[in-house]
């Protein structure tokens, strides 16, 4: 094996594990740890750790005995207590998505090539498949899409029989670590395949996929289901039938349903061809506009997946306003772990405290499932950047249980990786509760976004988005930036419940760091503790830079305790983050200074 240290022991594992079961008790034997394993298949997920005269003992579902083992191992190996009690996951679907193209590149990748594609087949490597489902498995994580959702054209192969036998051998191989496999599918699939349309209601095409999810089931009977983007960003979908997305996702889920299977449909959809002039369509609306008033309309094996914020996985955005309606719809909240806007896995950017404070605004019992975007590859450490690990980690986690302490599972993360102790532990938790902080506060200020440079979206560029088709504007002139969201301007703010439109209607109340998502604002405005918006722009961006700094002070005080290889690899990419701030401060202070012509107080500019 030659890869770098992640938060499990180093093992290959055996081909000759069949089930969870077996797994665990594998897991155990690995760590020399005796446990009597017993297997309740009612139980599914959950188990419960006793501890008796007779030793200790892990009761759960097939599954649950090796979440139990697991959780059981972490907790020994960093000197906690046993974790006596029952343990049931908070979401039942707990899903990865991955963005990998059969050619083996990864859209939004910044860990390496793909795992499971080369060169337009799957990939055959077995050990590092099975460590990936290993890995995947220690944190509870049960479904994983393969493929893009952005589907080539050669993906579609995915579901024919040139490639279905081979996702069997892969789906056979992580049922043993309780991950079942996903595909993504294209909405359009029988054009390509003789039929005259795609429109759902048209009997050709529900019999195409019929026979299709026959086929597919004949191959692959533990497939969890497809994945769809549909209607969004130029892919194919109901709309272009004058069909509504309900209509679009219960044509496969009907087709999918006598097997078991789910359809999980995005809802990121909106108009990506916009007129920058027209200042009445508000791209965050789009999601809830297409949605809301589908509730009740799906068949009951759709899993509608939105994105946690009403835009697209910017530094801040408050909760989707999505999210809090449609009660009679199983919902999946998307995360993205890979660092698309938030530093490419070169900066550093622990993720949990935002996923913190979105669970917070979510009634318990919203949600049947959450999905990440992976932001792992064919990169030694899994994840390009070695901290970046943690996101995965974190994310697991939280989909068992939300809102556990940050802090307690950054250590936790850092000590089972590293084995830290004491003050390098420390510094290592105390960078990474900071990172997101320091990273906000050199991008985009207050809650903007889309200050990134287009195409690629790693480093600034104030205006590359503003005269776009894309409909993610600052409109920022010489007097104010911002767009008012409120019912005198876009009305966005409506989408919410009472209390959340009370929390941002006014500028005054409303958390300073979504101020500029909900508010236009000139540059003199005062801001709660004195300084000018403008002031308080021109400072975080100069204590982002000096955080930033200070950050890899800290960081390089661990290279005497991390291993060497991890240690190079964190420090070239710290360096590349303190040009990337520097980069960032300048630019967007500048850009701001130049439309304002307002001085920075302490004359820095
Ligand atoms: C896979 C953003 C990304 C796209 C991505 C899209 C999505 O727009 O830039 O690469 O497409 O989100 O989530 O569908």
């Amino acid at each position: 094996m030659n890869w770098e240290p992640c938060w499990l022991p180093a093992a290959d594992v055996p081909e000759t594990l069949r089930s969870p079961a077996q797994a665990a008790r594998w897991e155990l034997e690995q760590q020399n740890v005796e446990s009597a394993l017993s297997v309740q298949p009612q139980l599914g997920d959950a188990y419960e750790i006793t501890d008796g005269p007779e030793g200790c003992r892990i009761m759960g579902g097939e599954t649950g005995v090796l979440y139990g083992a697991h959780r059981l191992l972490f907790n020994r190996r960093v000197g906690l207590p046993l974790p006596v009690g029952m343990r049931a996951p908070a979401y039942p679907f707990r899903m990865l998505d991955h963005w990998d193209n059969l050619d083996g590149s990864v859209e939004r990748g910044y860990a390496g090539k793909s795992l499971f594609f080369d060169n337009g087949d799957f990939s055959k490597d077995w050990p590092r498949l099975r460590a990936y489902a290993r890995l995947l498995s220690s944190v509870g994580i049960n479904v994983v899409c393969l493929n893009n959702i952005n589907v080539q054209p050669c993906a579609q192969e995915l579901i024919t029989e040139r490639f279905l036998p081979k996702v069997a051998e892969l789906a056979e191989a992580f049922s043993v670590f309780g991950v079942r496999l996903m595909v993504s599918v294209d909405f359009s699939m029988p054009l390509s395949y003789g039929v005259p349309t795609a429109d759902p209601l048209d009997d050709r095409v529900q019999a195409w996929w019929r026979e299709r999810a026959a086929l597919i089931y004949r191959y692959v009977p533990s497939l969890f289901g497809f994945l769809v983007k549909a209607d969004s960003e130029n892919r194919p979908g109901p709309y272009a039938y004058g069909r509504s997305h309900a209509q679009g996702a219960n044509l496969l889920a009907r087709a999918l349903k006598p097997f078991g299977g789910r359809v999980v449909w995005r809802c990121f959809v909106y108009n990506c061809l916009q007129d920058w002039r027209d200042t009445h369509t508000d791209r965050p609306m789009a999601a809830y506009e297409n949605f809301a008033d589908l509730d009740g309309q799906f068949e009951d094996n759709v899993l509608l997946q939105m994105k946690h914020g009403p835009f697209d996985f910017q530094v801040r955005e408050p909760i989707s306003p999505l999210l809090l309606v449609m009660p009679h719809t199983a919902k999946a909240m998307e995360v993205q772990l890979t660092q698309e806007y938030t530093g490419q896995q070169i900066d550093l950017y622990a993720m949990q405290g935002m996923w913190d404070e979105i669970s917070a605004d979510l009634p318990r019992g919203t949600l049947s499932g959450v999905a990440a975007v992976a932001n792992t590859g064919l990169s030694r450490c899994w994840t390009g950047h070695p901290f970046a690990q943690l996101n995965l980690f974190a994310f697991g986690l939280m989909a068992w249980q939300p809102m556990s302490s940050f802090k307690t599972v950054t250590r936790l993360w850092a000590q089972l990786t590293y084995s830290l102790q004491g003050v390098p532990l420390q510094t290592l938790t105390d960078s990474l509760l900071l990172s997101r902080e320091i990273y906000e506060k050199y991008t985009a200020p207050l809650g903007l976004g889309w200050m990134v440079n287009p195409g690629h979206h790693y480093g600034p560029s104030p205006m590359g988005y503003e005269y776009s088709a894309w409909g993610t504007y600052h409109r920022a002139d010489r007097e104010a930036v911002g767009v008012d969201r409120t019912e005198r301007g876009t009305g966005y703010l409506l989408q919410y419940p009472p209390a959340l439109q009370a929390r941002y209607r006014d500028p005054a109340t409303c958390p300073e760091k979504l101020l500029l998502f909900f508010h236009r604002l000139p540059y003199g405005y005062r801001m709660r503790d004195g300084r000018t918006l403008i002031q308080r722009i021109y400072d975080n961006h100069m204590e982002g830079v000096w955080e930033t700094r200070q950050m890899a002070d800290k960081i390089q005080t661990l290279s005497a305790v991390l291993p060497e290889e991890v240690y190079q690899t964190v420090w070239e990419r710290m360096e590349k983050q303190i040009t990337n701030a520097c980069e960032w401060r300048d630019v967007i202070c500048n850009f701001f200074y130049r439309l304002s012509g307002v001085r920075d107080e302490k004359d820095r500019l």
